[in-house]
C-alpha cells in the first residue's frame, strides 16, 4: 500500500484527490491546519473523512512538516495548501509570500533532509501566465504574474523545478487553470455566482454583485485534474504540465449560463461599471457591478494548451463548461433548499 500526504486536505482539491487516491488503495495522511472552526465538510461530502489519518501541519512551520515526514516517509506528496485567493493576496502580500511561496521552500528542505525518496506534487497556477505573453499559454510560455499570489507561485514554481535539478528530487509542477466544482470556496467567481442565483431564485436574496465580467478564464472541473497530479508522480520522469480544457469563457458568458440553466430571462444593459443584468420575467435588476471586487491588476485572458499532458500523461479533460455549470447549479440548488 503506498502512502501520501496531502496538504491542504480541507480545500476544494483536497477533498477530491483523497478521493481519488483511497480509490486506488493508497494511504493517506491529511495534513491539516488546526483551527477552532475548521471542518471536513468536503472530505464528509464526498464520504472519505474517516479513511483519512490527520495530522497537524502550518506552511509558516517548518517542525510540522519535519514531524510529519519523519513519522510516515510517504511515497508521495501533494502540497495543495496555500492562500489560494488572488483578491486577499493584494491585501495580504506578505503572508501570501511566507505560505504561499516560502512555505514551499519550508517542505523542500525537510524533503531533502528526511525523505528524499518522497515524490513531490507542487500546486502551481495558470496565474503565473498573468499579462500573457502568449496565446493559448504552454509550459514554454514565459511568465508574468500580475499579484502577489502569483509572484508566490512563482517562486514555489521555479523552487520546485531547482531542487529536481540540485538534487536529482522527484518534483512535480502541475501548472493548473482555474477549476471548479459544487466544493468550490465561496469566494471565487464561479461559486459566487452560482450559489447567489441560486438564492435569487428561491428569493433569499436580491442581487449578484461581481466585478470585472469581461475578464476570460480557461474553466475545468476539479475531479478531472486531480487525476493529472496522481499522473504526474507516476511516470518515469518528473517534469511540469499544463492542465486546462483549450476553451475560455467570460465571467459574463459564466452568468449567462448559470441564468439559462435556472430559467432567468437574462438581457443586460450599460456598460462597464454602469452594467447591470435585468431578468425580463420580472424586471428586476439581478446583476451589478461593485467595483469593490476589482483587482489592482487583472489577469485579462487565460486560455490553456494542455498538449504534452495529453501526450505523455493521457490525460483529458472529460467535463464540458455547461456541464460543469449545471453540475454547480444542481448541487447548489441542494445545499441551499
Ligand atoms: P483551497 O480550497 O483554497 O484550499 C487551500 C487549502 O490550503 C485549505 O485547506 C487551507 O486550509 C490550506 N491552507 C491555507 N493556508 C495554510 C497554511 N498557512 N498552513 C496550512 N494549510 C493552509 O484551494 P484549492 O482550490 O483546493 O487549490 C489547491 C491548490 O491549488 C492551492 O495551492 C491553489 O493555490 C492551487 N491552485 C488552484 C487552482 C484552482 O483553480 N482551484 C488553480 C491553480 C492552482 P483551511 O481549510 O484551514 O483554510
Ligand atoms: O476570479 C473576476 C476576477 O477569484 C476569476 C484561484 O483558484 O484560479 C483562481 O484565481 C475572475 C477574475 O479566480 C468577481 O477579477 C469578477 O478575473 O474566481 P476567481 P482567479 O483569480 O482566476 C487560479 C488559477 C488560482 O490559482 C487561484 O488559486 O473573475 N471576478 N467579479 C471576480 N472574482 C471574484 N472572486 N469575485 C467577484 O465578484
Amino acid at each position: 500500500m503506498k502512502t501520501a500526504i496531502i496538504t491542504g486536505i480541507y480545500g476544494q482539491d483536497g477533498a477530491y484527490l483523497t478521493k481519488h487516491l483511497l480509490e486506488k488503495g493508497y494511504k493517506v495522511i491529511g495534513a491539516e491546519r488546526r483551527s477552532a472552526s475548521g471542518s471536513p465538510w468536503r472530505l464528509d461530502y464526498l464520504n472519505v473523512t474517516k479513511e483519512v489519518t490527520f495530522e497537524d501541519f502550518e506552511l509558516l512551520e517548518s517542525s510540522t512538516i519535519m514531524k510529519m515526514l519523519e513519522k510516515h516517509r510517504p511515497d508521495e506528496f501533494y502540497n495543495l495548501a496555500a492562500q489560494s485567493f488572488v483578491q486577499s493576496s493584494f491585501e495580504a502580500p506578505v503572508y501570501t509570500g511566507n505560505s504561499t511561496g516560502l512555505g514551499v521552500a519550508r517542505i523542500l528542505e525537510a524533503l531533502r533532509q528526511i525523505s528524499s525518496d518522497t515524490r513531490f506534487y507542487q500546486a502551481s497556477s495558470s496565474e503565473m501566465f498573468g499579462k500573457v505573453m502568449e496565446i493559448p499559454q504552454k509550459e514554454t510560455t514565459p511568465f508574468y504574474p500580475r499579484s502577489p499570489y502569483a509572484v508566490a507561485k512563482l517562486y514555489s514554481h521555479w523552487m520546485t523545478i531547482n531542487y529536481r535539478e540540485a538534487y536529482d528530487q522527484f518534483c512535480c509542477s502541475g501548472i493548473l487553470f482555474n477549476h471548479e466544482s459544487p466544493l468550490r470556496g465561496i469566494e471565487f467567481v464561479t461559486k459566487k455566482i452560482t450559489s447567489t442565483m441560486v438564492k435569487i431564485k428561491m428569493k433569499k436574496e436580491d442581487t449578484l454583485e461581481v466585478g470585472n465580467i469581461d475578464a476570460k478564464r480557461d474553466w475545468g472541473f476539479a475531479g478531472d485534474y486531480v487525476d493529472a497530479m496522481h499522473l504526474m508522480l507516476n511516470q518515469k520522469k518528473p517534469d511540469d504540465y499544463v492542465i486546462c480544457t483549450g476553451e475560455t469563457h467570460t465571467v459574463k458568458e459564466f452568468i449567462d449560463k448559470t441564468a439559462q440553466a435556472l430559467e432567468f430571462d437574462l438581457v443586460w444593459d450599460g456598460e462597464g461599471e454602469k452594467t447591470v443584468g435585468v431578468d425580463r420575467k420580472t424586471n428586476k435588476k439581478i446583476v451589478k457591478i461593485n467595483k469593490k471586487f476589482y483587482r489592482p491588476t487583472e489577469v485579462d485572458i487565460l486560455l490553456g494548451d494542455c498538449s504534452k499532458a495529453k501526450e505523455n500523461l493521457d490525460w483529458k479533460p472529460k467535463c464540458s463548461f455547461d456541464s460543469l455549470i449545471e453540475m454547480m447549479v444542481d448541487a447548489d440548488l441542494k445545499f441551499l433548499s
